[in-house]
């Protein structure tokens, strides 16, 4: 699949710090310490709908982790999938008497169109579920052919039981992750499995369901966390630097994962950090399409919002927080953006460079954005107060809010 299009990331003076990050897998800070090519896999949407705040707050987390690493000179290596077909895509395109890969074709094209308004760096590797799926067949014959899978009624499942490390990610206990299993896409109830909890990794064909040539597996489709793992071992391999994604996909998503790929390969761990953002809600629930109290970055753009707006209303909050989205959220930012760019529109202003270190260090501390708008706020209060006789310095506020928090003033 193609990604969508780069807006271009200003080189700043000097040099940005080395990025610490909250790990799930160890609950505490861990400092990165990334190769010259820093490599990031990104859990990409289910398309049976349109981008949320929640989705949006979640991909601008990631953004920052890869401007922190542009910044630090670094090249970044990053891969998102689209997972194209998938229990709930299929669901909502009967509920609507769609086809299943007309729908998953026009809400990814809406995504690219989101994340492009967004200023969201694309991916290298922007891989759809359907096109992964001759590379996921091996690496679930091998899972079976190990040991690691068994199959149940057609269906093949992976065995928890596999991986010394299963848990080591989300770090719950059996309960809390049956629960969570139930909710989010597993099968805890089935009888006949070895542990509840094992996922699918291979689904034999339904009646009235797509499905494809899976060699010796029979026809079917791919499950999901596999289909994570064979995109990400493809294109990034073992032990990569950041695996990301909403606090929701810690369980069961990357821990299966993880745990697909540590059994494939022998080797550990998959990835370096598991990185999760808060959950963005409305009206005291989680944002989310299956309940569907929304709100659209595409609405919002058809409304004449500007998406520097949206974006820095995204920015302040940390992107581990959970927090709800109101209008007031909205109307703070739109306020923001007006006093940033009338700052910004002058000649000269106060010092910059110390405007610009504040930023960086504030995101290289577990991206602390809001620490980072604090700091670019004083600067815009000071220029509309006293103003300053730097040349140029609005210009090296407006690169570094380009460059590190991706606004364009
Ligand atoms: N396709 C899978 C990942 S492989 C998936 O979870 N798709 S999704 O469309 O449901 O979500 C896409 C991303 O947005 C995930 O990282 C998810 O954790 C995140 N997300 C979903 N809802 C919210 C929310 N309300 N707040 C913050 N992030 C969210
Ligand atoms: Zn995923």
């Amino acid at each position: 699949m193609h990604a969508w299009p780069a807006s271009e990331v200003p080189a700043l003076p000097g040099k940005g710090r080395d990025l610490r990050i909250h790990d799930t897998a160890t609950g505490g800070l861990t400092a990165l310490d990334p190769g010259p090519v820093a490599r990031i896999y990104v859990c990409g949407i289910t398309p049976y709908d349109a981008t949320h705040m929640g989705h949006a707050a979640t991909y601008n987390a990631f953004d920052l982790v890869q401007r922190v690493w542009l910044d630090t000179k670094r090249q970044v290596h990053y891969v998102q999938n689209v997972t194209d077909v998938d229990d709930p895509l299929l669901e909502r395109a009967v509920r609507d008497g769609i086809d299943w890969a007309g729908l998953a074709e026009r809400e990814t094209a809406l995504f690219r169109e989101d994340m492009t308004a967004l200023r969201m760096l694309p991916p290298q590797q922007y891989i759809g579920a359907v096109e992964a799926i001759p590379g996921i067949v091996p690496l679930v014959e091998r899972l079976r052919d190990m040991g690691a899978a068994y199959e149940l009624e057609g269906d093949i499942y992976f065995s928890v039981e596999s991986d010394t490390h299963f848990g080591e990610v989300s770090r719950l206990d059996a309960a809390a992750m049956k629960a969570l299993s139930a909710e989010r896409g597993g099968d805890p109830e089935r009888p006949g499995k070895k542990n509840p909890l094992d996922p699918m990794l291979w689904t034999a064909a339904r009646e009235g369901e797509p499905s494809w040539d899976g060699a010796s597996l029979g026809r079917g489709r791919p499950g999901w966390h596999i289909e994570c793992v064979a995109i990400a071992l493809d294109h990034l391999g073992m032990g990569f630097d950041v695996q990301g994604g909403g606090s929701d996909l810690a369980f069961p998503h990357h821990e299966m994962g993880a745990s697909h790929a540590q059994v494939l390969t022998g080797e550990h761990p998959f990835a370096k950090a598991y990185v999760h953002a808060g959950m963005v809600g409305l009206d005291g629930e989680k944002m989310s399409k299956s309940k569907g109290n929304l709100v659209f970055v595409s609405k919002l753009r058809r409304d004449g919002v500007d998406p520097a707006a949206i974006r820095l209303a995204l920015l302040a909050h940390h992107y581990r927080a959970d927090w709800e989205w109101t209008d007031q959220v909205l109307r703070d930012a739109v306020d923001r953006l007006d006093r940033w760019r009338a700052a910004v529109s002058r000649p000269d202003g106060p010092a910059a460079e110390a405007v610009v270190e504040e930023i960086r260090e504030a995101l290289s501390d577990d991206l602390d954005a809001p620490k980072a708008l604090a700091a670019v706020d004083r600067w815009v209060a000071r220029q509309a107060s006293e103003g300053g006789t730097d040349e140029g310095a609005p210009g090296v506020v407006s690169r570094a809010v380009d460059a590190l928090l991706g606004v364009a003033l």
